[in-house]
């Protein structure tokens, strides 16, 4: 697991070369968002059965065949999975965001996921798109907060998305 100071330190240390201004951009980017970073994961760990809750009703308005007879989210089990499965996709995504390096999400989430997925027939499109509407609920909610830059928050959501849609080969 990484964050961006260990994720500089080894690129770097691998080919023995001192921090450039790439690498030290980086760094002022990280820092400078931190204590805003800090925030959000504040936010998030107190708000987020309301975030899931939001999302999973924005989601289920957008695509009302999940829940109906037939749809992946249909029944009580299955209902509670998605919102589960919502839940990890945010727990993670504070790490990620404090972390600001998505290997948490690699290593942790998406391993193996879009497997389990598949063979469960939980459909990835309507997944990705719960995804999205999950980075909309919080940015929104973290703009009202006084968070004036929400960009690093957008990263580990979109990281997700990317990961998940594509084809497997
Ligand atoms: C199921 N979601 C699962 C399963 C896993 C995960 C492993 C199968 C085992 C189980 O039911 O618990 C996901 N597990 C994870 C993740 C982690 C993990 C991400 C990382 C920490 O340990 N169905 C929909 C929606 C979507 C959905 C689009 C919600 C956005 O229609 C989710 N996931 C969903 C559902 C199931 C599931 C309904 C149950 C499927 C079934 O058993 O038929």
């Amino acid at each position: 697991m990484r964050d961006t100071v260990t994720g500089l330190i080894s690129t770097y240390d691998i080919t023995g070369r001192y921090l450039d201004r790439e690498a030290i951009d980086s760094l002022r980017a990280y820092f400078g968002s931190g204590t805003d970073r800090v925030k959000a994961a504040a936010y998030i760990s107190a708000n987020a059965s309301s975030l899931v809750k939001a999302t999973g009703a924005a989601l289920f308005e957008q695509i009302p065949e999940l829940i109906r007879p037939g749809g992946n989210a249909y029944t009580t089990r299955r209902y509670a999975a998605c919102l589960r499965d919502l839940d990890y996709y945010l727990r993670y995504s504070s790490y990620a965001m404090v972390a600001g390096n998505c290997d948490v999400l690699t290593e942790r989430v998406l391993n193996g996921l879009r497997e389990t997925y598949n063979s469960l027939e939980v459909p990835v499109g309507p997944t990705v798109i719960g995804i999205q509407l999950m980075k909309d609920v919080l940015k929104d909610a973290l703009e009202a907060q006084g968070i004036a830059n929400t960009s690093f928050v957008d990263v580990p959501f979109d990281h997700l998305t990317r990961e998940l849609s594509e084809v497997s080969v």
